[in-house]
């Protein structure tokens, strides 16, 4: 297993983790999930359309059905979610497990202006697999916080082709996208950034 760049609240960063062939073959893969498995904008319990577009790839998804968060087996529209793509298997193969893969992978796709609040990931039933997340196209800043609300934060810009895992203690930690730098990638025709995140569910 390789060295993380920096570890930060007992998140692994792997910057620079995918070259831009890597990235672009991923992308390639991306689209056509999301051909597949349209992105559609979750609303928050309290009735608020998130910034961020979603789909996910694997046995489960992650959905709001109105009320809350859950798992389910179906995209809203009806479909089965798409297998995960193979280089997004192989990334998580390298770095978190050989045996056990994800459940589910998380497509977050943000605009210039979409953001993500601090929250906790905690609507899967096994919180002993870390959670590994790839960012692609515009760099983001990320806010890493506590166990609990409040209290000191520390932010990090991600970009395109860095990797993050992040388990044991960092697992359930309060985390965010406070902003997007538009025009900072060229990967994504018309910019924008996504970002994957690998889970295991139940
Ligand atoms: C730290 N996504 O999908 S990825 C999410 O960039 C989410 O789209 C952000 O937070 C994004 O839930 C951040 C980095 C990340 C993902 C999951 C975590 C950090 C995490 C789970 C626990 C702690
Ligand atoms: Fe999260």
């Amino acid at each position: 297993m390789s060295e993380p760049t920096l570890i930060l609240r007992d998140v692994a960063i792997y910057k620079g983790w995918l070259d831009l062939g890597e990235q672009a073959a991923l992308v390639t893969a991306l689209r056509d999930v999301v051909a597949r498995a349209p992105l559609f904008q979750p609303v928050t319990p309290t009735g608020r359309a998130m910034s961020v577009r979603m789909t996910s790839a694997g046995r489960y998804g992650w959905i709001s059905d109105g009320q809350r968060y859950r798992y389910a087996r179906h995209h809203p529209d009806g479909m089965a979610w798409p297998p995960i793509p193979e280089p997004v298997l192989a990334i998580w193969r390298a770095l978190v497990s050989e045996t056990r893969l994800p459940d589910c992978c998380l497509i977050n796709h943000y605009t210039t202006e979409a953001r993500m609040g601090l929250h906790q990931d905690r609507d899967e039933v096994d919180f002993s697999w870390p959670v590994l997340s790839v960012s692609l196209g515009d760099d983001a800043l990320f806010r890493i916080g506590n166990l609990t609300r409040g209290g000191k934060t520390d932010s990090l810009w991600l970009a395109s082709g860095d990797v993050v895992v992040m388990g044991g203690a960092a697992r359930l930690v309060y985390h965010g996208i406070d902003r997007i730098r538009p025009g900072s990638s060229s990967l994504l025709r018309g910019g924008g950034r996504i970002n994957l995140t690998c889970r295991v569910v139940m």
